[in-house]
């Protein structure tokens, strides 16, 4: 079949054009669009009142205010959305018949929402906690909706244990604490009682959870779904997103630093990529699955706390997404848009994994509370590029007008329209999927090896992710009051790794429980035979995956790092101008921080502008520090103990640091351990040239700085 093309540029921007408003210029009016000639002073009887209850004005104005709030997400509250385009490299005719995954020529619109789940709405960007990453193509065949994470599995098997998950993570119900933070009792409780989500949390306490930036995260699609081509031929899929920026993270210490210095960092790093025009990219990726080789592998393909290891099944990369653009208005497109998994087209198609068949109800019905009605199709955002005709009808804030006499199906008086779509017009069929069975309440026992990839996740981490996620268990688990919990949790450890549970107990001042160890689990029927639900750890095909390490993630690039210049009257302008446009020619963002606002003057009496104070600023907003030579600007900063602070925190954070002449003063007479300054060690760079700062940005982290010692900071 001939899919449609669409000419490059017909976007999703157009499609909003008339549904957008710029009063710019404009004079102000009532919602009647009534002319208001005073909106300071209400209507009242005499100068000093009382207020009439005719002031229409004063009223509507004030009614709207009053609702102008909806339910935030019961999940993934915090968010930040922009649009994009997806651009396919090759047609995909093999597996799938879905028109965007064929045409080449076709630029298909998307709008990305990238969140957290655990906090409301205004809860900090940076908890430790998953990433959600849901990506809706306005395809020409209608939406689809690709709504995943940046963590390719997930805590349980079966969508009926969701609400507990979250009732567990969520603040406390009696005091509402602690917000947007899983290091708590409820929480591990859970998890210490349900073995399935082992796997999930060793993720959850890795890097992967604190991410420089929602552009330097991958997503995945986690369940495996279903490619159906022309044939109608099935072929099992995952799905992947691949950061070209790479996959990068923060430390800990600096996470929990950012979200007091800037809550919004993600948010906010995200928006000024964008209208830097450094805009985000990802491939697409898709690992394929033959439906013959559905049993081939050591774990079940429907089971979502599995994932299948880039080593057994290549991640192909089949397309890109730019994200170009972003909203105009934070809450009619960023707030309202409405994801769901079951939005699918032509192509495309759902498997049995427990844990997706419960989403596909989930979604719409949430929208039901969140977005008021069951026209939220109709909001712009929601709206599709491909036309919707059908017989639903009216309801809260219907927007369309539905024109002539039938509402049904079928009809004589219209033709029978609108008519329903042969499959060869593009019409959506199942996939037929033979199924025989009984109706039962079970669990398959091909779901329960909780430990194998859990383990193997941990052995294919480098010794500093490993070291992370020690540190990460002990912070969380030491924030656990009952001591049982954090027991229970060392147990499910050993199952992981020996030396994990070790480590994590020294650090919790327990005993790894002695004795051979099998953690119970406690997600199970009230009539079950336990030993049915028992855990077991089988073997792993594998001793490691590299595609789970952080580690070899593409570092080739500085553009759009944020690089700090600490400066102030009196530095060597020619040094900071050189150096800041040779940052800039390679796409970074170098920003001047001074000890006052406005401008400095220069050695040379120029004035150069100033983009943030100490007072304004911190060390954990950037990605590198640059001190520049210039006497009377270093013998300043070195008076200026947020200064010093300032570069020994980037020191702690493994950053890299360069400083030139005087400069260099500034770090002497820190805790930086400057043993031989001719050496670039560790990414200190004492008299380098911007080039060399350049490559030791690109590095993101010297993660090895840890190592021997932290230094206070
Ligand atoms: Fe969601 N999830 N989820 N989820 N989810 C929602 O839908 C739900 C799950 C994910 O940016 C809600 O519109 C159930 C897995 C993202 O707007 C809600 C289950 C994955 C977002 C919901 C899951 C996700 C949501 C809340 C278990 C990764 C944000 C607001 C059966 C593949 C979408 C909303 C956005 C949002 C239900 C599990 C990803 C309540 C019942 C697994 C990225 O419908």
């Amino acid at each position: 079949m001939k899919k449609p093309t669409v000419p490059k540029g017909s976007s999703k921007k157009e499609d909003l054009i008339p549904d957008t408003s710029d009063g710019t210029g404009k004079l102000l009016t009532t919602n009647q669009g009534l002319k208001i000639n005073d909106d300071q002073n209400s209507l009242k009887a005499g100068e000093r009142g009382a207020t009439l209850l005719e002031d229409f004005i004063l009223r509507e104005k004030i009614t709207h205010f009053d609702h102008e709030r909806i339910p935030e997400r019961i999940v993934h509250a915090r968010g930040s959305g922009t649009h994009g385009v997806f651009q396919l490299y090759k047609p995909q005719s093999a597996y799938t018949k879905a028109g965007f995954l064929n045409d080449t020529n076709i630029e298909t619109p998307v709008f990305v929402r990238f969140s957290t789940v655990a906090g409301s709405r205004g809860s900090t960007d940076l908890a430790r906690d998953v990433r959600g990453f849901s990506v809706k193509f306005y395809t020409q065949e209608g939406i689809y909706d690709l709504v995943g994470n940046n963590m390719p599995i997930f805590f349980i098997q079966d969508a009926i244990k969701f609400p507990d998950l979250v009732h567990a993570v969520k603040p406390e119900p009696n005091h509402e604490m602690p917000q947007a933070a899983s290091a708590h009792d409820t929480f591990w409780d859970f998890i210490s009682l349900m073995p399935e989500s082992t796997h999930m949390v060793m993720w959850l306490m890795s890097d992967r959870a604190i991410p420089r930036s929602y552009r330097m995260m991958e997503g995945f699609g986690v369940h495996t779904f279903r490619l159906i081509n022309e044939e109608g031929k099935s072929h099992f899929v995952k799905f992947h997103w691949k950061p070209l920026l790479g996959v990068h993270s923060v430390a800990w210490n600096e996470a929990q630093k950012i979200s007091g210095n800037d809550p919004d960092f993600h948010r906010r790093d995200l928006w000024e990529a964008i209208e830097a025009g450094a805009f985000p990219e990802w491939e697409l990726g898709i690992q394929v699955i033959p439906e013959e080789d559905e049993h081939k592998f050591d774990f079940d393909l429907l089971d979502p706390t599995k994932l299948v290891p880039e080593e057994l099944v290549p991640v192909q990369r089949i397309g890109k997404m730019t994200l170009n653009r972003n909203p105009d208005n934070f809450f009619a497109e960023t707030e309202q848009v409405a994801f769901h998994p079951g939005h699918i087209v032509p192509g495309i198609d759902f498997t049995n994994d427990p844990l997706l068949q419960g989403r596909l109800f989930s979604y719409t019905d949430t929208q039901l509370s969140r977005l008021g009605g069951p026209n939220f199709h109709e909001i712009p955002i929601n709206r599709p590029i491909s036309p919707v005709y059908n017989n639903q009808r009216d309801g809260h804030m219907r927007q369309t007008i539905d024109a002539g006499r039938t509402s049904y199906q079928p009809n004589s008086i219209n033709g029978n329209s609108p008519l329903q779509a042969k499959v060869s017009e593009g019409g959506f069929s199942s996939y037929q999927e033979r199924i025989d069975a009984k109706k039962i309440r079970e669990r398959s026992r091909s779901f329960f090896d909780h430990f194998s990839q859990a383990s193997l996740f941990y052995n294919s981490q480098s010794e500093i992710e490993k070291n992370h996620l020690v540190d990460a268990f002990r912070f969380e688990l030491g924030k656990v009051e009952i001591e049982e919990i954090r027991k229970r949790m060392l147990g499910i450890l050993t199952q992981v790794d020996a030396g994990l549970a070790k480590r994590v107990a020294e650090g919790l001042g327990l005993e790894v429980p002695s004795g051979p160890q099998k953690p119970v689990n406690h997600g199970v029927p009230a009539d079950a035979d336990q030993q049915k639900y028992e855990p077991v750890k089988g073997k792993s095909t594998l001793k490691s995956s590299a595609a789970l390490s952080m580690k070899d993630t593409p570092k080739d690039t500085i553009k759009s790092r944020k690089i700090a210049i600490l400066a102030t009257d009196g530095v060597n302008g020619t040094e900071l101008n050189a150096y800041k446009k040779a940052l800039e020619a390679a796409g970074a963002m170098a920003k001047i921080v001074a000890t006052h606002n406005g401008h400095i003057k220069d050695d040379a009496g120029k004035m150069l502008k100033v983009d943030f104070t100490f007072l304004t600023t911190a060390s954990v907003l950037f990605d590198a520090v640059y001190v520049p030579g210039g006497k009377k600007s270093v013998a300043a900063l070195l008076t200026e103990a947020d200064a010093i602070h300032f570069v020994e925190e980037a020191f702690r954070h493994c950053k890299a640091i360069a400083a030139n002449a005087d400069g260099v003063q500034l770090l002497e007479h820190s805790k930086i351990p400057l043993k031989d300054k001719n050496a670039a060690q560790n990414g200190v760079l004492l008299n380098k040239t911007a080039r060399d700062f350049e490559e030791a940005i690109k590095q993101h982290r010297f993660w090895e700085r840890e190592k021997p010692a932290k230094i206070p900071a």
